[in-house]
């Protein structure tokens, strides 16, 4: 059934549930002089190009690959428009290798036809850290699709976070692969309902009328909690502190040091945005929230283009309720002119998920280790991470 995927070093369908497999490696490292030291081959009218992020021009030819051809809903209407900022940011990381940022041109009009990524990052497996690649951004062009290309790019990028002695890896996709360590739900909370409604991304309820759906999703017009403000880069300590508690409590979670936390939480326009509770009294950081900014082109609709979406990316609270922190997070988000709020349900986003008016969405997210056994049977809620 997976021709491809039934030859990799990951969880197989067959070996679900059998408790006699260990946690950990699937397979140990070899020498790295045993590493292909040569790309894989791919068609002959094709050739590899590593994608220097940092180049104006090659940021824009990924963005425009991705804009063009990159993760559709199942109904083909909305298509993710990861800005060039967020490109930027997302592949950029403390760290970071260009070697795994990796292209595919067609040889004769050198045009940008494939792409896959990876960034380097520390994952914590219940008691383990492991150094892993986190895999994202596989695109294929739509006139190149089921030609087996993505297979070979994924044994480059392979081989590449080889050479740098890293042997395992985390992913995402909305297709199931043997074999997924826990599956989530996306959550939505509209901020603008009549907009959602009239371009086909939510539909009104039974025995309601358009007035009354904006009534149902109207928030206040500023915060409410005491203390509560932008993230700023004083803050990177305390706030590393209080994510590293909070992460310690999931049997999957990125290990964030200082540097990770100033990269991937301190606030960039359009890109990220991070909230934090200063207490009045004695200035200490109680509660956390932040989310990150993915529109989607909206395809085919002649009124609207663009669907403004914000996505939960990592919440803390200690001291404000966990609901009222995120009520907050939706405030700012509509203030900042979001269309939905989008979280998935891992973590402890279930406790405010019902209780702010979110609906579960019909796509699925499955999470992926490489070279990783998991026993099987995690919850979402057991997962302490996030991908892009
Ligand atoms: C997918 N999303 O099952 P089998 S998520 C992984 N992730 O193999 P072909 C996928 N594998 O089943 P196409 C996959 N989608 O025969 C399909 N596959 O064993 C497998 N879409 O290849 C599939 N982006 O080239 C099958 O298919 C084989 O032309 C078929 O290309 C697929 O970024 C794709 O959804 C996804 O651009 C590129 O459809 C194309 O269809 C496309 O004939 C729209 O491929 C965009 C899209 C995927 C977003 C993502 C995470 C990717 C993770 C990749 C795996 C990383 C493993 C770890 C590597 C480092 C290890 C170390 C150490
Ligand atoms: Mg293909």
């Amino acid at each position: 059934r997976h021709k491809f995927w039934e030859t990799q070093p990951v969880g197989q369908f067959k070996d679900v549930g059998d408790t006699s497999l260990p946690e950990g490696p699937i397979e140990p490292p070899t020498p790295l002089s045993e590493v292909k030291q040569e790309p894989y081959n791919l068609p002959s009218a094709y050739e590899w190009t590593t994608c220097d992020m940092d180049s104006e021009e090659t940021c824009d030819e990924v963005y425009v690959l991705l804009k063009n051809n990159y993760v559709e809903d199942d109904e083909n209407m909305f298509r993710f428009n990861y800005s060039k900022e967020f490109l930027s940011w997302a592949l950029r990381v403390p760290g970071y290798y260009r070697s795994w940022h990796i292209g595919v041109r067609a040889k004769a009009s050198k045009k940008l036809v494939a792409f896959i990524s990876g960034v380097p990052a520390r994952i914590r497996v219940r008691d383990e850290v492991v150094k892993m690649a986190e895999i994202n951004f596989l695109c294929v062009h739509k006139k190149l699709r089921s030609k087996r290309l993505a297979p070979v790019m994924i044994k480059e990028v392979t081989r590449r976070v080889h050479l740098e002695n890293i042997w395992q890896a985390a992913y995402t996709a909305g297709v199931v692969l043997p074999t997924p360590i826990t599956t989530s739900q996306y959550w939505h909370r509209s901020l603008n309902p009549k907009k959602l409604i009239d371009v086909g991304f939510s539909r009104l309820g039974p025995r309601m009328t358009m007035s009354r759906t904006i009534k149902l999703y109207k928030l206040p017009e500023s915060t409410v909690t005491l203390g509560f403000r932008k993230m700023e880069l004083r803050d990177v300590p305390a706030v590393t502190r209080l994510l590293r508690n909070y992460l310690s409590k999931f049997a999957v979670a990125p290990d964030f040091d200082e540097n990770d936390v100033e990269h991937w939480l301190l606030p960039i326009e359009n890109v990220v945005d991070s909230f934090l509770v200063e207490s009045p009294e004695n200035h200490k950081i109680t509660d956390f929230c932040s989310f990150y900014t993915l529109p989607s082109s909206i395809l085919g609709n002649q009124t609207y283009s663009t669907l403004r979406a914000a996505y939960s990316f990592y919440n803390v609270s200690t001291k404000t309720p966990l609901p009222q922190l995120m009520n907050d997070a939706l405030i700012i988000a509509k203030q900042k002119d979001f269309d939905v709020f989008n979280a998935l349900d891992v973590m402890h986003n279930v406790n405010f998920l019902k209780e702010l008016k979110f609906g579960p969405g019909d796509g699925q997210l499955h999470y992926y280790l490489y070279n990783y056994r998991v026993r099987s049977g995690l919850k979402p809620s057991e997962l302490g991470l996030v991908l892009l």
